[in-house]
């Protein structure tokens, strides 16, 4: 009801969660390019298997761009299609199942419908087929104008591995497409090469295979390097048509590649074993966002999929306290992080809170319930809110 919606926007509206950063608008008016890096985590940024760089392009990259090494994804079920709503819609995604399947018949307020009222025109870019995840009908829930999927693309035998259109392939045909958009644009490209279990064609392998024990983690390192490859080829298209200039460009990891059921081949790799607190870590995706003209500054405390909405959005100078959304603008520097989870557990600044134990986030030593329990009544009412928004459609309610 009507009732149900005011309660709560009254929660969102008392949460910190419209606080701006002193780079508020320092992008006004430019285009955006947003990246989802299929299944990359943050450990293999800046990391090396035999003496090779894993993500060469992306290392040099994160020292001309704001960076941020302790972004935890907080997808569920819903996978990619989760990571997408969050970046679109700054919600948390379902306990089961995805949004994008479950709920194409809500009303939205997403990334492409606030846009529109700045004049941005909005496409998504995917390689594989158009329904999957119903991608179709919920762009269509959220506003986008255009989706670039499988039809728009030559995909041949040759061209393809695992899942479709490799990577390489998949971007330099957007390209024409991406010249074609009317600016300014909200973009979106969704990778799709660096999925499980990781396969490439002999000639896509630029670096040797690690020994981990484990296969699959041996060619992760080889997949995230084909991406990175596939990366700055992108980037190069982008430099010669202009748009690099004109664009504010975000790469985000959407969730973890390798499932604990192959930690002991991460184990194995960084020579060492894994704590639970360490194995929360690991959920940690990069996030990268280069603005022109801004100089390269990494970022270390910790946030989540949930805070980028608001982040491109206070870049462009566009105000999010009109709307609800339950991520926080991760340049503001008084921000209170807070990163909570769809199955509950939680990291703020001070703690982790993960397997029901409690841990010093400096230390990873486990510390009395009593410095993570002030925090279950937020994480509680975030998911609360967030699921009944969904589940009841509130945001018909909204004006
Ligand atoms: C497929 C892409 C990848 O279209 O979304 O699938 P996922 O990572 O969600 O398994
Ligand atoms: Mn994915």
């Amino acid at each position: 009801t009507k009732q149900d919606y005011k309660k709560a926007a009254a929660y969102l509206a008392a949460a910190d969660t419209d606080i701006t950063s002193e780079y508020f608008g320092v992008a006004k008016g430019k285009n955006v390019i947003l990246v989802n890096l299929e299944s990359t985590q943050q450990f293999v940024i800046d990391r090396k298997v035999k003496g090779e760089e894993i993500t060469p392009f992306l290392n040099s990259l994160i020292e001309e761009s704001f960076y941020f090494d302790q972004i935890y994804h907080q997808t569920a079920q819903g996978k990619t299609s989760d990571a997408e709503f969050m970046f679109d819609q700054s919600f948390y995604p379902l306990p089961s199942g995805s949004v994008y399947v479950r709920r194409p018949e809500n009303e939205f307020i997403a990334m492409p419908e606030i846009l529109t009222k700045s004049g941005y025109h909005s496409a998504s870019f995917h390689g594989n087929v158009g329904s999957f995840w119903n991608r179709e009908e919920a762009y269509d829930a959220f506003g986008y104008d255009e989706f670039f999927s499988k039809d728009s693309y030559q995909v041949s035998e040759e061209n393809s591995v695992n899942y479709g259109i490799k990577d390489e392939a998949f971007l330099e045909q957007s390209m024409p497409y991406l010249e074609e958009l009317k600016q300014p644009f909200y973009s979106k490209f969704l990778l799709l090469t660096n999925h499980f279990p990781f396969l490439l064609d002999e000639e896509d392998i630029l670096i040797e295979e690690a020994d981990t024990g484990l296969d699959v983690v041996d060619r992760y390192f080889q997949t995230v390097r084909y991406e990175d490859e596939a990366l700055k080829e992108f980037f190069g298209e982008l430099k010669r048509t202009g748009l690099y200039e004109d664009s504010i460009i975000v790469l985000v990891g959407d969730h973890y590649g390798i499932s604990e059921n192959y930690y002991d081949g991460i184990a194995s790799y960084l020579n060492e074993n894994l704590s639970t607190p360490e194995e929360l870590d690991l959920q940690r995706v990069p996030l990268i966002i280069h603005v022109p003209g801004q100089e390269g500054k990494t970022f270390h405390s910790p946030g989540g999929q949930i805070d980028i909405q608001p982040t491109i959005l206070h870049l462009l100078g566009v105000d999010t306290a009109a709307f609800p959304n339950f991520g926080q603008d991760l340049l503001a520097v008084d921000r209170d992080p807070f990163v909570v989870f769809r199955d509950g557990d939680f990291v703020s600044e001070e703690v982790i809170y993960t397997k029901q134990l409690c841990y010093d986030k400096t230390s990873a030593e486990q510390t009395k319930m009593e410095k993570c329990s002030p925090y279950f009544e937020k994480r509680n009412k975030d998911l609360y809110y967030s699921d009944a928004i969904l589940n009841g459609n509130l945001l018909r309610f909204a004006d």
